[in-house]
């Protein structure tokens, strides 16, 4: 600060501005805990377009082997739109920044286990500090939360998946709130996903959002005028989204600005299902009900919530569902690329 006084404005422009940048683009030295695989280290410092993507979904979404196919799939579709992937979780106690095939199918591959876990901000100490009573160390799927913490550490600025945690409903009483919304709040990282499934609470999720400083914009696909928040299996929701983005050079021009000044809250950038893919709304609200009262029976709380609904979700909607689900993961991961590049020649 004592600076300015003494300096014009011009360069107290860039001072702010560069000061800001360094701090944004920051790389953790890898060590017993955290690792940043050669590749996705190379990638970064050569200022190549990097997208994260997360693990929850292949551990507690998907099984296997259907969750390592569709993360090999997803890998694959990042470099064909000339991005590197950075798939990130937690292996034998280490926490990864772009598992390799192998790591991913060791890991993947225990989607069953019931030591597996599910790591938002709160679980590294003990996913990483801890062992289990037989004294081995513990493997776990990280969620939006937890990836987002990891890609930043990484230096990652760019995150594609598929639905984004939110306020539940009937939050006033049980106070469930996904740690995804407070993450998006304190951690600069834009994630792309196609919006909240309908069984949250999407009107609270975008209070919420709100309240924590999280830039919300939902792609206009082609849409003119204002359109919805989308609903995960259905591009509307009823709820109408703050902002609109034309395309994926707006979506990165307004990261660019975001980091520029330095604000270390999140980007939320949705894109609705294709629609050929999305799926009824009667539909999906009839199995919503019906995974919300079984997950009550079952009294599925906590973290536990939102894996037991899906898997009720995707019971009661069957294959529709998955092809759906497979589709909107890979529009999301294609877009996010393109946001990526983009980014990426904003910051050369
Ligand atoms: N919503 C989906 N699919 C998912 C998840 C949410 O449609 O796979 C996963 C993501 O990993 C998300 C997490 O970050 O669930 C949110 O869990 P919770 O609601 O317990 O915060
Ligand atoms: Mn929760």
């Amino acid at each position: 600060p004592w600076i300015w006084n003494n300096c014009s404005p011009r360069l107290a422009h860039r001072i702010f501005f560069q000061s800001s940048r360094v701090q944004q683009r920051q790389i953790s030295n890898n060590s017993r805990i955290f690792q940043i695989s050669p590749e996705v280290r190379q990638a970064l410092s050569d200022n190549r377009p990097v997208v994260a993507l997360e693990t929850t979904i292949y551990t507690h979404g998907w099984p296997y082997p259907d969750n390592l196919s569709l993360a090999s799939d997803l890998s694959s579709l990042v470099r064909k739109n000339g991005g590197v992937p950075a798939t990130i979780g937690i292996l034998n106690g280490v926490a990864h920044v772009g598992l390799g095939a192998d790591e991913l199918d060791q890991l993947v591959s225990r989607a069953k286990d019931p030591q597996m876990m599910k790591i938002s901000r709160r679980d590294f100490g003990f996913a990483l500090g801890s062992r289990d009573v037989n004294g081995k160390a513990f493997n776990g799927g990280t969620t939006i939360a937890g990836t987002m913490v990891l890609a930043h550490m990484a230096g990652i600025e760019v995150f594609a998946t598929g639905g984004l945690g939110g306020v539940h409903r009937g939050a006033e009483t049980t106070m469930d709130v996904s740690a995804d919304l407070t993450e998006l709040g304190r951690t600069p990282v834009a994630v792309i996903s196609s919006g909240c499934k309908a069984f949250l609470d999407i009107p609270r999720t975008l209070e919420y959002l709100e309240t924590q400083g999280v830039a919300v914009g939902t792609f206009a696909d082609g849409r003119e005028g204002g359109v919805d928040f989308p609903a995960f299996w259905t591009r509307e929701s009823g709820v109408p989204s703050p902002k609109v983005i034309r395309d994926e050079q707006e979506a990165a021009e307004i990261i660019h600005a975001h980091h520029l000044l330095g604000l270390q809250s999140g980007l939320h950038f949705a894109n609705p299902i294709p629609e050929r893919h999305s799926l009824s709304k009667d539909v999906m609200e009839a199995a919503i009900y019906e995974a919300l009262d079984h997950a009550k029976v079952a009294g599925a709380i906590g973290a536990a919530a939102t894996p037991y609904i899906l898997n009720k979700i995707k019971e009661v909607t069957g294959d529709n569902s998955v092809t759906a689900n497979r589709a909107l993961v890979e529009g999301n991961v294609n877009r996010g690329t393109k946001v990526a590049v983009a980014l990426s020649k904003l910051e050369a």
